[in-house]
This record gives structure tokens, sequence and C-alpha cells, in this order.
């Protein structure tokens, strides 16, 4: 567990996939708190190794591939390069950034999944599984939708509903539709292999709920209740055409599921990135520690677990320090919607200004549950934290010493006690922030290391050494002598944090050493050292730039909402088409909530010739109390439908806002029970 010592860590960061670009969610998410650990070790002097890259297999690919008319593998080579850029440009300081279409990692992949095979591992199982007749395919994960058996959304796919987020397959929908084709898909034989997760859940217990008790609170519970849940065994084969052929006889147009490959690419990218890369996976002194998203949670705590476990050579990983997810602007981040700040647009706008960005996402990651990112939090943390605490304090030291001292070092004359609980302070602040990261509380790191800033800012003010300078030069020598040595401190306290700034900074003061070990020790610069000129280390965020990024995302808002909301968007249907459906006018004579989902409401409605069962996902609008009474119009003859194990017979007619809000289509007074709407 953690309180051994350690002679290597390996950090992988989640492979994003190249589908799309890397927006700040991913940043705030994964990035910027593994990048900061990193640094923070390589500081330490530790043998480190940070490996990511792409995730270039899986549906999301193949599906945007589709829509835009290209090649998967275009989209691939399109991202890959884009989001390799937007790393480095943010200083993200991985020591590889791969891509699992390398050779290596179909090779490493390949030989992980034979491995398991001649071993007996998997399960084979031919099993039925929709299949689009126009298309010829077999659909797997998101090419096939419906809706949500658990929260009724009409939009859920077929490894997941985005809106309850419960894990969903494919069979698990009602009303199943193609993606590809639109079609209805039937269900046909198709032969898989399985991992038995069911098989290993005993060692996963304890392995995660015994050993591992020092997880994240939000990473251990979702562990726990997928364990409480009972674990089922799980395809790692699926039939598609983008992907790692299944490596075994008789696989033909199947591949390798993406969640089965993309782990194992932290595997390959080590591989490429060092021959010695076996010490990092196999050795026991190697510490593994993986920073993903909380979707990721199941797939890195069980499902790559039991991989290596069954494999039996790897390690497991000691820590997955998982995050939340980041909202923008009090609405989830959606690539779709493109309600997201690209890293790429946001360089455009903020030319050099990496660190900000780093700065406001670390002091306010969704660490321990969802949070928000908004513009105005955004310039607030740059004038009243980086320029006013930082940057001012920094500046005044160098400024001041270039001022009386012509840009040279002044020596300590005198000590007083005030001084010596300042120059104590900076250990402490040092280990307190050395104790935060090692707990992956990367909010309270940054925190406690810009304390440091504030007691330079404290430190300066009630000394006033601009006072002293005429009367008594010696004792602004000792101030300014230990401003700097603050000052330089704080160059390897931020340097995890704020690597640009901190390089600037080191430049000003001529000052070249960033050894962690070094904070709080006497006399890092040395009395009589030069210093180069000072110029501001951040600099005021206008208003304007701010209503300027408000303004963009409201734009976008409209762009995607209100088109949608006005623009008939269904194809021309003929008059016989609209009298197939028979709907009617009726009542509703009770109602009441269905235990247990957060939208469905079961109701008894009466059509006049008969009573009828309806579930409807109002619960967010309507109170169940208040409906019976409630006159409504009703898709009659609408095929029933099982939704949590009620039969629902019709539906009820609703209008649906840009918001999502619902709200009953309603008949005016003197319409009776039954009566036909045409
Ligand atoms: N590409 C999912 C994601 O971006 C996936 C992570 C793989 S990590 C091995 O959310
Ligand atoms: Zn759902």
């Amino acid at each position: 567990m953690t309180k051994k010592t350690y002679k290597r860590y390996l950090i992988t960061s989640a492979l994003p996939y190249a589908n799309g670009p890397i927006h700040l969610g991913h940043l705030a998410g994964v990035y910027v708190p593994s990048d900061i650990y990193v640094r923070y070790l390589r500081q330490r002097g530790r043998d480190v190794v940070s490996v990511c890259g792409s995730d270039e297999h899986g549906v999301p690919i193949t599906l945007k591939a589709r829509n835009e008319g290209i090649t998967p593998q275009e989209v691939v080579d399109r991202y890959h390069s884009m989001n390799k850029k937007a790393f480095d440009d943010f200083g993200i300081s991985f020591d590889i950034y791969s891509r699992t279409s390398n050779k290596v990692h179909y090779e490493t992949a390949s030989e992980i999944f034979r491995t398991l095979y001649e071993k007996g591992v998997f399960i084979e199982k031919t099993s039925e599984q929709y299949y689009d007749e126009e298309a010829s395919a077999y659909l797997a994960d998101r090419y096939i939708t419906g809706t949500c058996p658990h929260c009724g959304n009409p939009g859920a796919y077929g490894d997941q509903c985005e809106q309850c987020g419960t894990s969903l397959s494919p069979t698990d929908l009602v009303n199943p539709v193609s993606t590809i084709s639109g079609s209805k898909p039937v269900l046909k034989e198709t032969k898989h292999w399985y991992l038995p997760l069911d098989q290993y859940e005993p060692w996963l217990r304890q392995w995660i709920l015994e050993e591992h008790k020092e997880w994240k609170p939000n990473v251990y519970g979702q562990c726990k209740s997928w364990l409480d849940q009972g674990l089922q065994p799980r395809a790692v084969s699926r039939d598609l055409e983008w992907g790692i052929p299944v490596p075994v006889e008789g696989a033909d147009g199947k591949v390798l599921y993406v969640w089965f490959d993309a782990p194992i690419g932290y595997i390959s990218a080590t591989k490429e990135l060092t021959p010695d890369w076996e010490k990092y996976w196999k050795d026991k002194e190697t510490r593994m520690i993986h920073f993903i998203g909380k979707d990721n949670i199941v797939f890195h705590c069980i499902v790559f677990p039991t991989m290596l476990k069954a494999e039996g050579s790897y390690n497991l990983p000691d820590n997955v320090p998982a995050n939340e997810f980041l909202n923008l602007e009090n609405d989830k981040i959606s690539t779709s919607r493109n309600w997201a700040v690209w890293l790429h647009e946001y360089l455009e706008d903020f030319p050099g200004k990496q660190d900000v960005l780093r700065y406001v996402l670390c002091a306010n990651a969704p660490e321990n549950k969802d949070n928000d990112f908004t513009w105005k939090d955004y310039q607030n943390r740059n004038n009243n934290e980086l320029v006013a605490i930082l940057g001012n304090f920094v500046n005044r030291a160098l400024v001041l010493t270039h001022k009386y001292f012509q840009g040279e070092v002044p020596p300590i004359t005198m000590l007083e006690d005030s001084d010596r609980a300042v120059l104590d302070e900076i250990g402490t602040i040092g280990k307190a922030v050395e104790q935060s990261l090692e707990q992956f509380r990367f909010r309270e790191a940054i925190k406690t290391a810009m304390d440091l800033a504030r007691l330079g800012n404290k430190y300066l003010a009630d000394t006033e050494p601009w006072k002293l300078i005429k009367t008594d030069p010696e004792r602004v020598s000792t101030i300014l002598n230990i401003s700097l040595q603050i000052t330089a401190n704080l160059t390897l306290l931020l340097d995890p944090f704020l690597p640009f700034s901190m390089e600037k900074l080191r430049g000003m003061l001529r000052f070249t050493q960033t050894s962690w070990e070094l904070i709080g020790s006497p006399g890092l610069l040395k009395a009589g050292s030069h210093l180069e000129e000072a110029f501001l280390l951040f600099e005021k965020i206008e208003d304007d730039q701010i209503q300027f990024q408000v303004d963009k995302l409201m734009k976008t808002r409209e762009e995607h909402e209100a088109p949608a909301a006005a623009a008939p968007r269904k194809e021309e249907i003929t008059f016989d088409d609209f009298t197939r459906m028979d709907m009617r006018t009726g009542t509703i004579l009770e109602a009441e909530k269905v235990p247990k989902t957060k939208k469905l409401i079961k109701m008894k409605v009466d059509l006049g010739f008969e009573k009828r069962t309806i579930i409807s996902g109002i619960a967010e609008y309507y109170e169940a109390e208040t409906l019976p009474g409630k006159k409504v119009c009703v898709l009659a003859n609408l095929a029933p439908r099982m939704i949590k194990g009620i039969e629902s017979r019709g539906m009820i007619l609703l209008s649906e806002n840009p918001d999502g809000s619902l709200h009953f289509v309603e008949p005016s007074a003197g319409a009776n029970n039954g009566s036909e709407i045409n």
C-alpha cells in the first residue's frame, strides 16, 4: 500500500479517443493533475515514466468517420496530431504520447489476448445480438440506440445511457434502432469471448475493498457498488471492422473490444519509450498510478486489473485517483452541442496564458464532486490570485532589489525573530504541499503553495522596506534577501503547477536549481549574485475579454438549440401516415412516481372506452399528486412497451422545449374522454 517505498513510478493518463479535440474538461479531470504529480516526482528525483497516447479504436471513431464521409484512419490521424500538439502546448509533459494504431500496440494487445486464451481464461459464448440487415452489420455499443429501460431517455446507447449513467447492453434498450441505417435491428447469433469477471470477484473484493481503503472515496465507492451488484462475464470481442483482429482461429470479422485493447496501450507506449519497459510493469518496486475521469473507473479498477491478474506477470495499479466531471457555465460539457472550451481555441484567444488555465483548473478541480468552470471565476482567480498575490509579490521583491541594490542580491545583515519565523514557515509550507500532493489533493496543494506568496506579501507589508530605505538600508538588505529567498522557493514549489511562469521567474532570478528537496534550505540565492530585469509574470484580464468568451458560448447555444426547436426536422409524411395514428383525448385518473427512477410517472388514464396504464418520463416537471383530473392527448395505438417491469400502453403527448422541459398538450374544455383527434 501507500506507505511502502517504491523505486520507481509509472504514471498513466487516460488515452483520449482520437475522434475530437481536447477540451478543458479533459485537462481538469485527468491531464493537469497527472502532470502536476509527474513534475513533482521528477523534482524529487524519482525514477518516473509518464505515458499517454491516442485511443484510436472503438465505435466513436467509426461513427465520426461515417458522419464525415472519411475513413477511420483519417479521423485518428487528424486528431492524434492535433491532441498531441495541444498537450505539448499546455506543458503536459508526457514522456511519450503514443497511439493504439501502432504496430507494437497490435502486437502487445494480441499477445495478451492470446495468453489469456491459451490459459483458458475466456468463456466462449454464442448469443443473439442485434444485427442491421440493411447494413449487414452487427450493432455493438454506440451503433444502436433506443429508450433507456431505467429512465426512459429515448436516446440511450447500446453501452450506456448518458442521461442516468447506467451501463447497458443493446438488448436492454426499448425500441432499439440502428444508428447506421435507422432500421429496426433483428437478433442474430454470434460468438464472442468473455472475460469472466464474476470468477474474479472474491479476489477483487479483497484487493480493492480490503487492501485499498486509501483510494479516493468516489473511486472506492464506485468500485464497491459494482462489486455489490455482482459482476458478470464481459465480452472482450466485437463484430466490427475497425480494431485489432481477434488473434485466434475462427474469429473472422471480429476485433478486440476497445476497452480490452485501450488500457494495454499503456503497456505498448512504455515499450515504445524504453527497452527497459519491463521494470516499469513487472518489478514489484514500481508504483503504477492511473489518472482518469470518473466514467473510466470500472475499466481501470475492475476490468483491466482482472486482465492483468489473469495474465499473471504484470503489476496492478496502486492507486487510481479519478476525478469527477467539470461543467462549463453550469451546463454539461458536450462535444455534439459544441458546449466546450477547446484547448486550441483558448490559446488563440489567450496566447501565452497556459499557466492561467492550468492554475484555474487545478484550483477548481472536480476532485470529489462535479464542479463548474465559469469565465468569471477564471478572471477572478487570474486577477485576484495570480496577479495580485503571486505576480505582485515577486515583482516587488525584484523591482525593489533593482532599485536599492542595482539588481544584486543583498546580504543578510542581522536576522530578527520575525525573519526567522518567516524562513521557518517556508519549510513548513513545503512539507504541507508535499503531503497534499502525495495524497492527490491537488486543490489543497496549490492553495497551500500560494500561501508562500501570501506570506511574502505580508512580510513586505509588515516590514515596509520602501520606508526604511532612507533610515536603515542595512535592515532593507536583510528584508530583500529574505524576499528573494521566498521567491526562489516559489519557483521550486510552484513549478509542477505553473511550469511556464516558473521558468520565466528562474530566468529573472538566474536561478537554475529545481530540486524539491531544496525547499526551505537557507541561502538558495547567494548574496552578491545578479538578477535579470524584472517583468510581469501575469497580467490583468479585462471584462471585455471575458464577455467575449461568454458571448461566444451563448452564440453556440443559440446555434445549437434554437434551430432545433424551430425548423421542421422530420421528413414529410402523407395524410394516410397521419391517419394510422389513433390519437384520443382522455383524463388522468391516478398518478404515482415509479420507485427508484428519477423521471417516470405511472398513470391510469380514462380513454372512455377503457382505462389504460401509461408511463411517462415527466417526473422532473410535474408532481404526481397534481395530475389526477388533468385532460391529456394520447397516442392510443402505440405498441405496448415494458418499462421497469410495467406494461405501458400508449403515449401521452407532450411538447418539449429546447431546454428539455416537458409540457402536456391539453385538449380544451368540452372534449370528452375517448374522442378521436384528427
Ligand atoms: N478513450 C475513454 C475516454 O476518453 C477512453 C479512455 C481509455 S484509457 C485506457 O473517456
Ligand atoms: Zn437512463
